[in-house]
């Protein structure tokens, strides 16, 4: 399959032509061009943000019915065509068919989620302090929210954040990966076959241009980023200094503690998995593996021989298990983080040389870094890459102490059998979601997600969460 896609903004319920100067290659086989795109600027922020500021009303004031109807059908067309949406997916972003249709399929569930939250939205009713008075507080659609979206989840990512802002009434501007808008174009799409009104979505395709003139429009009533945390930062300096709500989902140095008492099979399972499944570029990914001394050296010597075996290869191939990066910076990332961790004293235990296949692609070979210290670079600096690192330690107390010492503070995974250790990190790991026994990436859609400390800013995403964001409370008082 190599149909190259003509990509178009979306602006009032229409794709809008455009000249189409970007080209997305496919990071399996960069000979194939997988879409053609625009590079949209101000003055297209402009047109949608008018568009969706005028389809408000409307869409606020409708039956929450209305709202659940387009998401409840959107979910079901994703499902549907979770094939065919996957293997575009997996052609622009390089993740494999499986993980493809399986993000696919996670899109359609949040879709239908959120049809569902549409018609729970509610409020509360008090009695006032004044005697024959009546306090009610309702959660309202904020306006017109702008959202910027990852290359990494390029629709599971774009549905989590549309799909609440949809049910509680929003409007939306988009603004999609630049290395990923075919699959976000693909979802938009869906949304209008689905019945959405016109201008209540609107998509503008293109590079940074288009989130800055997103976070600095005045018009748009909050802003909700998920991608690097340098980038997240100016999203946020932006939005704060015109007073605009603002959601922030970044990086992440997710820790997983591998005790001595752990069983080795699954600890070596859920390493591999938290690691080096999506390629690493998961900002919920276990790029720490904290291991106690007993079990170190077993430890680190089951799971190189795994990665030895894991085979890389293109996306649509079905004997590959990890697909290529992205793109060729996120490639050469991996490789200069790897050179650091080298001349920083960590040991590659296996991968770490350049991997050249037979199709020309962005391939990375699976590294685990061994003997590491919790200074080092590697164990502060996101790779979002097949690259992890361990690091050996004396105690539990000890694997807490690294555990908690970066500037990130998103997932953070433990592998025991002692249930005092399992209870005792839930308290203590600092990060906004723990993971006892299971990887710690890979989570679910209907609770909340989110991190600490430079990981996250603002309020959590996802399930019944996700109203904080996408609503505001008004308090209404009436006496008889
Ligand atoms: C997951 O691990 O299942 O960008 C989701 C990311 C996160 C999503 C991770 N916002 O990697």
């Amino acid at each position: 399959m190599t149909d190259t896609l003509e990509l178009s903004h979306w602006i009032n319920g229409e794709k809008v032509s455009a000249d189409r100067p970007g080209q997305g290659l496919n990071p399996s086989d960069t000979r194939e061009v997988v879409a053609r795109t625009p590079d949209g600027g101000v003055a297209e922020v402009d047109q949608a943000v008018a568009a969706a500021k005028a389809a408000f009303e409307s869409w606020s004031e409708a039956s929450p019915e209305v709202r659940s109807d387009v998401l409840d059908r959107a979910g079901t067309l994703v499902m549907e065509r979770r094939e065919q949406l996957g293997r575009l997916l997996s052609r622009e972003e390089g993740k494999t068919l499986p993980e493809g249709i399986g993000e696919t399929v996670r899109a359609g569930r949040i879709l239908k989620y959120f049809a569902g939250e549409a018609l729970r939205l509610h409020g509360q009713n008090l009695a006032s302090t004044r005697p024959g008075v009546e306090i009610q507080t309702y959660r309202q659609a904020v306006g017109v929210v702008g959202l910027i979206t990852p290359w990494n989840f390029p629709i599971a990512i774009p549905a989590w954040k549309m799909a609440p802002a949809l049910a509680f009434g929003n409007t939306v501007v988009i603004k999609p990966a630049g290395l990923t808008p075919a699959t976000a174009e693909a979802l938009v799409a869906i949304l209008h076959e689905a019945g959405l009104p016109k201008g209540v979505v609107n998509m503008i395709i293109g590079r940074g241009g288009v989130g800055q003139a997103i976070v600095d429009h005045k018009d748009i009533d909050a802003v909700s980023f998920t991608g690097s945390q340098s980038v997240g930062a100016g999203v946020a300096a932006g939005a704060v200094a015109r007073q605009a709500r603002v959601q922030l989902e970044m990086g992440g140095k997710n820790p997983l503690i591998v005790l001595d008492d752990a069983d080795l099979e699954r600890a070596v399972a859920i390493a591999l998995d938290g690691s080096f499944f999506a390629t690493g570029q998961r900002c919920t990914a276990s790029s720490r593996l904290i291991v106690q001394d007993g079990i170190h050296d077993k430890f680190v010597a089951a799971l190189a021989e795994k990665l030895k075996a894991l085979k890389v290869g293109p996306a649509l191939d079905p004997t590959s298990q990890m697909g290529p990066a992205v793109s060729e910076a996120q490639m050469e990332t991996s490789y200069r983080y790897i050179d650091i961790a080298k001349n920083e004293g960590g040991r590659i235990a296996v991968g770490g040389e350049r991997l050249t296949l037979e199709t020309p692609g962005w391939y990375v070979q699976p590294t685990l870094i061994a003997d590491t210290a919790p200074d080092m670079k590697i164990n502060n600096e996101e790779v979002f890459g097949p690259v992890a690192s361990t690091l050996r330690v004396k105690s539990y107390e000890e694997a807490l102490a690294v555990a908690n010492g970066v500037e990130f503070g998103l997932s953070a995974g433990i592998v025991t059998s002692s249930l005092k250790h399992a209870r005792d990190f839930q308290r203590r790991a600092r990060a906004g979601m723990t993971m006892v026994n299971l990887p710690t990436a890979g989570v679910d859609y209907h609770v909340p997600f989110g991190g600490t400390k430079k990981s996250s800013y603002g309020a959590r995403e996802q399930g019944f969460a996700a109203q904080e964001f996408f609503t505001q409370t008004k308090t209404s008082y009436s006496a008889g």
